[in-house]
């Protein structure tokens, strides 16, 4: 059909949608279907001295290098910004403002990590206590230098808060978060311009998905609307249609986490893409955990798809960082997909499944419906912002901390709609706003 003519037809669907959906938010909140009220989301306090991900600082699965100091003379001092939020208590015992100046990413996570933290703990504040440097107070190649790092603690300084601090840093989206000290969290950022801030969770190009007649595809030759191989909410493996692709790169390059099973899989996928896995073999293939794939560890269980067709576990033999050419998103209609064999989300960047899963329903409702209508298999506009999964991602990982900003819920919940309709069709589908 016709781009000119569904459009507007969309839109009106798309209206008539959103009545209902926002009759659903406001009744039963975020879950994993329509009417289910979901579990509540679980934080685990990081140890002492654990790091997250559980790599070198300065690995390309965490922050990546060091890029050389900036100082105040020097030509990228242009590339940080200042960080006023007062809902940010700042240090600065140095007079100079310095804890004040970081990355734009860094700004980013800090700001989302200050209203994570007004949730979890009212009427206590994040608290910096240092983040660019300028006066050598850190070792060589620190990333402090560079205000990609900051150091932080609660205002009441409360050392057994620093446990989940530190795990509402990894949420908040820092590349890498270390329980250094007793009396600080440090976290980093990668470099605002690396290739890996502007990915969401991809798959590499030569990763291969089964489509139905069962032949193996790479996906950089998969189209939406192909109907490739993934597991149920009930458990059973079916074929589910690709609705579109969230991120769809030939060209671009990324950093990949590589896992390998004691089956001979391989499966590379970008380190806060999501993951089923589970610390052993016994436990249920419904029981599995979705989490970040750079939690994976050697030893963990992943679920794979073998070759009598039935869903079973294998162990990570081998993990490892790597980089590869082309980045592929598919959503599929399940929010599932086998990759290489391998059972994996298709979300990214927020640690829960369902929840994104959630989020997405307007797009695979408007997918049944064009189905319904038109007999479409696929939503088949362009879309010429590669990076949906991010945007639409980022945005719901500040509705999840942001009971205490101004903005009320009801504006939150049509904010990010608006995000979602508008990165998909590229026109101001906006309800309220
Ligand atoms: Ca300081």
């Amino acid at each position: 059909m016709h781009q000119s003519c569904w459009m507007p037809l969309a839109q009106l669907s798309l209206l008539a949608l959103w009545t209902t959906t926002t009759c659903w938010v406001q009744g039963c909140g975020p879950g994993p279907g329509y009417g289910i009220r979901p579990r509540p989301r679980k934080l685990t306090a990081m140890h002492y001295k654990q790091f997250f991900p559980n790599f070198s600082e300065n690995n390309l699965g965490a922050s990546g290098r060091a890029e050389g100091k900036i100082t105040r003379n020097s030509e990228r001092f242009n590339e940080l910004v200042c960080n006023y939020n007062p809902d940010i208590v700042f240090k600065d015992e140095e007079n100079t403002n310095a804890d004040r100046f970081m990355t734009k990413r860094c700004k980013d996570c800090l700001n989302r990590l200050a209203i994570a933290v007004m949730n979890q703990w009212p009427g206590v504040h994040l608290r910096v206590t240092e983040a660019w440097d300028e006066d050598g107070h850190h070792p060589p190649g620190s990333l402090h230098y560079e205000g990609r790092a900051v150091d932080i603690t609660t205002d009441d300084r409360e050392t057994d808060k620093y446990g989940l601090l530190a795990q509402l840093a990894v949420e908040a989206g820092f590349d890498w978060v270390h329980y250094e000290s007793k009396y600080h969290i440090h976290c980093s950022v990668k470099a605002d311009h690396s290739v890996a801030v502007e990915k969401g969770g991809c798959f590499p190009g030569w990763a291969q998905v089964t489509v139905a007649g069962g032949e193996q595809r790479p996906l950089s030759s998969v189209l939406p609307g192909d109907r490739v191989l993934a597991l149920s909410a009930t458990g059973e493996v079916i074929f589910s249609p690709v609705i579109l692709f969230l991120h769809q790169d030939a060209w671009s390059w990324g950093t990949f986490i590589s896992l390998e099973t004691e089956d001979g899989q391989r499966l590379a996928l970008t380190p806060h893409h999501l993951l089923f896995t589970a610390p052993h073999r016994d436990v249920p293939c419904t029981k599995y955990q979705v989490q970040f794939s750079s939690r994976a560890k050697v030893g963990d269980y992943v679920l794979i798809r073998k070759k009598g067709g039935q869903v079973a576990p294998s162990k990570i033999i081998t993990v490892s960082v790597e980089k590869s050419m082309g980045v592929y998103a598919p959503l599929t209609e399940e929010g599932t997909l086998f990759v290489n064999g391998i059972l994996a989300s298709s979300y990214a960047l927020v640690e829960d499944h369902r929840l994104a899963h959630w989020a997405f329903g307007p797009m695979r409702t408007f997918f049944t419906f064009n189905q319904l209508l038109w007999g479409e298999t696929s939503i088949t506009y362009n879309i010429t912002d590669k990076t949906v999964n991010t945007k639409v991602l980022r945005a719901i990982n500040t509705q999840i901390h942001s009971k205490h900003s101004t903005k009320s819920k009801r504006e939150h919940k049509n904010s990010y709609f608006c995000d979602i309709f508008f990165y998909v069709f590229k026109q101001p589908v906006c309800f309220h706003c």
